[in-house]
């Protein structure tokens, strides 16, 4: 019975919904494909399909040349523009600015084989279906604009001039996720790193190593082998702390892994992260981990059993100074360094898994995260397709971020319209989320509703279902004037910790005039010094994230010389400046840090 109970729960663990992702690129030999690609833009679709709408086998992932002169080929790669990779198209070239569609990617490669070592080709991202071709094969379909993916090539892939095509289409649709409508940007393309991945024959697949949930000295987890030798020993070593423990891989490559471990615990006053080296007979990967637990009781959020109040702001995928979207490490450092000037432990990556740059900042700055999937506003939650995208979304940025310490919550969705179908839909999401990952806490930002005009209730259903409560309110610019924060009362049906998501107001930097004048900086500062006066008197409040840390690009905000299509909720301009409502944060959570645990 103990033997059939272990069996269901290690199937429970296994990372078999994960697809095929590699775990921890950066600890492999990678070949980088940065730089210019060739490009053909294609807004009808005419190198995919033919003129009767069918897909046609004499696509441009064939790359033809013409090998007579009279021979007809109507596209040409390499006398074709090109775009810049990693990068959007859409801030490449001021006539794709507003462009949603295909463009196709070319890059030609050589590649010098390797006895015993595998291929991989990985991209960090694309959005948002990307049809990949290497030699005028398809490798596959990938949906889904945030999160990596990666195919093998080792049998494809030849010495000289490989052909590497993606059909990248950022057509936005109904049952997508996101669905037709966001407050941010469609920005297309190959937004993230491309590399080639090179692995022994048969290698270390995918691992966690984390604290057991409600542990601080005990590590647990797993390990996932790929290739023909799946049954191997296993070393899990942390040299810094003289920990070297042994297992070993069953027929299916798998092994399980726990051990007590008495470590420096990962926290924003000392972000330690450890060397772990995972070692099989053909393989070993390295990689920087944290441990920290982190847990709810009651309306406190523990991390190493210590009460938190998490003084955050949200963040969306936007490059500083530049525009369009971030996918650097400097992009990184620069939006988390504004972050901890700002005072903030926490931030909440919106609405969609950032590039990995920003986990593995915040794991060496020792901010927090929140990190969740495009499930924005309204989707289609009746129809399976657009649930299994979903699952899928949140299994792909679990199976990334899973060893991340900053990772403390998983998100499932963003003010989403309570309902029946949609419980439903974000019940299995939540589910799936706990399959793949015990340890973090789940939430949403939610919404409330006043039950008279001076109470605020927060009684979502969903409420049930998740460790946290997110809610987003905008009271002092959708919702009445800054004032109106003052008479306000909070109520929560349930006893758990409440974050408060996203507030705010927009005001492009140096546009000045009074306090009630809407689209002034002193506008936006009223409005915070309101909200937090308001803030501070909601017991139940664990942390606070205000919306946003920079300006970022929108179609939904046309008003010329104020916005020109950009969200101006920024505490700091798209151009770096901080705006007066960046200060009134700012001081806050100095208090804060001082006043309470960090
Ligand atoms: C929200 C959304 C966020 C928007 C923000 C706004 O509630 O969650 O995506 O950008 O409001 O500025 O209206």
């Amino acid at each position: 019975m103990k033997a059939l109970l272990l069996l269901i729960v290690l199937i429970a663990v296994v990372p078999c919904v994960q697809g095929q992702l590699i775990a921890n690129i950066e600890g492999r030999k990678t070949i980088s494909l940065d730089g210019q690609w060739r490009t053909i833009i294609d807004p009808y679709e005419s190198g995919y399909y033919d003129y009767r709408y069918e897909p046609s086998t004499n696509g441009y992932f064939k790359d033809a040349k013409p090998r007579t002169k009279s021979d007809l080929i109507e596209y040409d790669f390499d006398t074709s523009g090109s775009l810049k990779v990693p990068g959007d198209w859409n801030t490449q070239e001021e006539r794709l600015l507003f462009y949603e569609g295909t463009i196709w990617y070319k890059k030609a490669f050589d590649y010098q084989r390797k006895e015993n070592t595998r291929l991989f080709i990985y991209f960090g991202a694309a959005n948002y279906i990307a049809d990949v071709y290497l030699n005028g094969q398809k490798l596959g379909r990938h949906e889904g604009g945030f999160t990596p993916f990666n195919f093998e090539i080792t049998d494809l892939v030849r010495d000289a001039n490989n052909s590497l095509i993606v059909k990248v289409d950022n057509k936005r649709r109904r049952d997508a996720v996101p669905t037709l409508i966001t407050d941010w940007w469609n920005y297309g393309g190959l937004t993230r790193e491309v590399k080639l991945v090179e692995t022994p024959a048969t290698f270390v697949h995918d691992y966690f190593i984390q604290l057991q949930k409600g542990s601080r000295d005990q590590i647990d987890g797993w390990v996932k082998l790929n290739g023909t030798k799946l049954a191997q020993k296993l070393a899990i070593r942390i040299p810094e702390a003289r920990i070297s423990k042994s297992f070993a891989t069953d027929a299916n490559g798998f092994a399980r892994i726990h051990f007590d471990a008495s470590l420096a615990l990962w926290s924003p006053d000392n972000p330690k992260l450890y060397e772990v080296a995972i070692q099989t007979e053909t393989d070993r990967v390295l990689d920087q981990i944290g441990f920290r637990s982190i847990e709810t009781k009651g309306t406190e959020i523990l991390l190493n059993g210590r009460p938190i109040f998490l003084r955050g702001i949200c963040i969306h995928e936007e490059a500083p100074f530049r525009g369009g979207r971030a996918y650097s490490r400097e992009d990184a450092v620069t939006l988390l360094g504004w972050a901890k000037e700002l005072g903030a432990n926490f931030v909440r990556l919106a609405h969609y898994p950032h590039n990995e740059f920003m986990l593995r900042e915040a794991d060496r700055m020792g901010i927090m995260v929140w990190s969740e999937i495009p499930v924005y506003w309204t989707i289609l939650w009746g129809n399976s397709s657009t649930l299994e995208n979903a699952q899928n979304q949140l299994s792909e940025m679990i199976a990334r971020d899973k060893n991340r310490a900053a990772v403390i919550i998983w998100s499932m969705a963003n003010e989403t319209p309570v309902g029946d179908a949609r419980l439903a839909f974000l019940k299995k999401l939540i589910e799936r989320a706990r399959s793949l990952d015990s340890t973090r806490m789940i939430s949403a930002a939610m919404e409330r509703h006043y039950v008279d005009d001076k109470t605020e209730m927060i009684d979502d259903p969903l409420g049930e279902y998740v460790d946290v409560f997110g809610c987003n309110e905008y009271v002092g610019w959708y919702d009445g004037l800054p004032e109106k924060a003052d008479g306000l009362t909070w109520k929560m049906k349930y006893q758990k910790p409440l974050i408060m998501t996203e507030f705010g107001g927009e005001a492009p930097y140096g546009n000045h005039g009074d306090a009630m004048t809407r689209w002034t900086e002193e506008y936006q500062e009223n409005v915070y010094q309101h909200q937090l006066s308001m803030l501070k008197r909601i017991p139940f409040l664990r942390g606070t994230c205000p919306w946003i840390l920079m300006d970022f690009r929108s179609p939904r905000r046309p008003l010329p010389g104020i916005q020109d299509f950009h969200n101006r909720k920024g505490l700091i301009s798209d151009h770096g400046e901080k705006k007066k409502a960046f200060y009134v944060m700012q001081k806050y959570y100095r208090e804060m840090a001082t006043t309470s645990s960090k």
